[in-house]
C-alpha cells in the first residue's frame, strides 16, 4: 500500500466543498488515515511549497494558501499517488479532463481546490511536514 499527502485547499473550504470532495476520494477507495483542518501561516505556506520559490506565482499562491482553512489528509491505496493525480486532474482546471476534482470544482490554475503529491518523494516530504504540524499544534 501507498501513501500520498492531500489538501483541500482554502478556496474548496471557503466554499463548503469538502463533503463533495471527501465523498469522491471515498467513492474511489482511499483509506483516509489522517485528517486535519489547519490554518497555514505565511511562513509554512513558503515552505510547503518552497520547489517553487523562482516562480513568478510562489508570493501570490503563498498568501492564499494561507488565506484561510485547509483540510489536509493522509491518503492510502494500491497506486496511491499516481492514482490520486488522475482523479484531481491537472493543474488547470479549463484543462482538466472531464470528471476531476479540479474539472468540477476549480476556478483558476491557482485556485485549484485541491493537492495532491505528485511523486513518492514529494509524499514522503509532505507527509513529514504534515507530521511536524501536528506535533506543533
Ligand atoms: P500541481 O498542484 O498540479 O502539482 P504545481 O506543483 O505545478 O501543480 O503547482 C503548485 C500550485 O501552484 C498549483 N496547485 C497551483 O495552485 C499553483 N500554480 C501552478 N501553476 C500556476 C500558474 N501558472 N499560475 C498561478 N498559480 C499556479
Amino acid at each position: 500500500m501507498e501513501q500520498t499527502l492531500f489538501i483541500i485547499k482554502p478556496d474548496a473550504v471557503k466554499r463548503n466543498l469538502i463533503g463533495e470532495v471527501i465523498k469522491r476520494i471515498e467513492n474511489e477507495g482511499f483509506e483516509i488515515i489522517e485528517l486535519k483542518l489547519l490554518k497555514l501561516t505565511l511562513h509554512q505556506a513558503q515552505e510547503f511549497y518552497k520547489v517553487h520559490k523562482s516562480k513568478p506565482f510562489y508570493e501570490p499562491l503563498c498568501k492564499f494558501m494561507s488565506s484561510g482553512k485547509s483540510i489536509f489528509c493522509v491518503l492510502e491505496r494500491e497506486d496511491a499517488i499516481a492514482h490520486l493525480r488522475k482523479v484531481i486532474g491537472v493543474t488547470d482546471p479549463q484543462k482538466a479532463e472531464k470528471g476531476t476534482i479540479r474539472a468540477l470544482f476549480g476556478g483558476s490554475i491557482q485556485e485549484n481546490i485541491v493537492h495532491a503529491s505528485d511523486s513518492k518523494q514529494s509524499a514522503e516530504q509532505e507527509i513529514a511536514f504534515l507530521k511536524t504540524l501536528l506535533a506543533s499544534s
